[in-house]
């Protein structure tokens, strides 16, 4: 190129393009909210009053989680496998949710977890089928029964508490 200001601007754009893309295809798959100690607020479909865990598919693509890993624990060395036996459960669609139940009830169905959720502070880890590849992860001081805490739909980095919980739906 002739012009060194032309070069610059084409090398300019062309990086403001990219990042423009990466921003409208989402953060992928992330975990958006959860109710660690649940006396009242919403009930799995067995009527019980058990921890859950939002996830939100942001994203333009489907994930499907079976296959994945659930953990309470940073570095576990046995996180809970996600069977990946009824991807009609299991496959979250484009800036869709997906509940899982955090209640050591597996007879229950695919979405439930082997790991319960302390009211009194733990984390939430979501692993690639390796076992050992953070998809999302976040730690959490104690919690308040039925308050639930989740991403600020307004700034995805900001962690606050909801009072009116919203399992499925988004935060607000
Ligand atoms: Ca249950
Ligand atoms: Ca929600």
């Amino acid at each position: 190129m002739k012009n060194p200001l032309i070069f610059f601007i084409s090398i300019l754009l062309f990086f403001v393009g990219c990042s423009k893309s990466e921003d409208d295809d989402g953060r992928g798959l992330i975990i958006n909210e959860f109710l660690a100690s649940n006396d009242f607020c919403c009930a799995d479909q067995e009527g019980e009053y058990d921890d859950w865990v939002e996830l939100y598919n942001d994203s333009n693509s489907s994930i499907d989680i079976g296959g994945m890993y659930f953990s309470d624990t940073p570095n576990d060395d046995k996180p809970y496998l996600i069977p990946n036996t009824d991807s009609s459960k299991t496959t979250i669609p484009p800036r869709g949710y997906l509940i899982l139940w955090c209640d050591d009830d597996q007879e229950q169905g695919v979405l439930h977890m082997s790991k319960k959720l302390k009211g009194s502070g733990e984390s939430i880890v979501l692993l690639e089928a390796d076992g050992v590849t953070v998809i999302d992860s976040y730690t959490y001081e104690s919690q308040t029964t039925d308050i639930s805490m989740g991403r600020d739909p307004n700034n995805l980095d900001s962690w606050v508490f909801y009072e009116n919980p919203t399992p499925g739906l988004p935060n607000k």
